[in-house]
């Protein structure tokens, strides 16, 4: 375990005042009706990178080269592939979305979505929001473009404090869109015909410490051959593990051989394998 290397060097990043964007995608599954910035000509390069600089409560950034449209219920899980995100000093992230005030009526126009994160890409925590305010969720502060965007006390947006989920570390951010729940609810106080999804512009991370991906998600399935009770594994950098459904890691092996799940009771698991290759995972359902 590297434990004691992380502290120390979450020691020496407290206090710094440098900040860093997401730079990958681990996946995007669009939603309904919107489609802004979802082409290969824009996407991902829109929300890698600092966000709009124009934005301001008065001016919404809708360029295809600044921002990416989710789509009613869409869903996008971004990160960092070089560093890993830890809970320092205040806010941890801030999400930018293309929040405004409407001239005509004066209220904010939100799109909002919720946010959970995750060490492993198995198991997610949710930030808590309350639905009638919108409170605690993405996309419900505009992003003020002319200001310090790593300096979430005046960069506008939603931040977000890894410490308010008792988290040490995370690598995955999930943003979920909720706006197809506000716009079927005429009544919600952010109801409005326009709604269309939420727009994620970028996604700054203020408290990081490097650390490299070994691998992102990719075919491996030659390295192995698995069935509901065992694995046999093919390579000598294979690295195993089998978690429960509830993220917990229940067993693991390494190399080459022929492993089998007895010790696990019957029920639905989560295998992550990993070498040199890249990363796999799998549903196991062991009977
Ligand atoms: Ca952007
Ligand atoms: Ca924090």
């Amino acid at each position: 375990m590297k434990y004691s290397i992380l502290i120390f060097m979450m020691a020496a990043n407290l206090y710094s005042q440098d900040c860093i964007t997401i730079n990958h995608v681990f996946s995007f599954t669009p939603g309904v009706g919107q489609k802004l910035g979802q082409s290969e000509e824009f996407y991902p390069a829109n929300i890698f990178g600092i966000p709009s600089r124009i934005a301001s409560e008065d001016v919404a950034e809708a360029t295809e080269s600044e921002v990416l449209s989710l789509g009613f219920g869409g869903e996008i899980i971004v990160g960092n592939s070089d560093n890993l995100i830890i809970d320092g000093d205040g806010a941890d992230f801030t999400i930018f979305e293309n929040v405004f005030k409407n001239p005509i009526n004066g209220r904010l126009f939100k799109e909002p979505a919720i946010v959970s994160v995750s060490k492993d890409g198995i198991s997610y925590t949710e930030f808590p929001y309350v639905f009638a305010s919108l409170e605690g969720c993405a996309g419900t502060h505009p992003t003020y473009g002319a200001a310090d965007y790593c300096d979430s006390d005046v960069s506008g947006g939603d931040s977000f404090d890894l410490a308010d989920l008792g988290l040490d570390s995370i690598r995955y951010i999930k943003i979920k869109d909720i706006t197809d729940q506000v716009f079927a609810n005429q009544n919600h106080k952010y109801f409005d015909y326009s709604l269309s999804g939420f727009d994620l512009d970028a996604l700054v991370i203020h408290n990081f410490v490097v650390d490299v991906m070994s691998s992102v998600e990719s075919d491996i399935s030659e390295f192995y051959t698995l069935s509901s009770d065992e694995i046999t594994s093919y390579n000598a950098s294979n690295s195993i593990q089998i978690y429960n459904i509830n993220g917990i890691l229940v067993s693991e092996y390494s190399g080459i051989g022929l492993f089998q799940f007895r010790e696990l009771q019957n029920g639905i698991y989560i295998m992550k394998i990993s070498n040199s290759k890249g990363t796999a995972i799998e549903k196991i359902i062991n009977l």
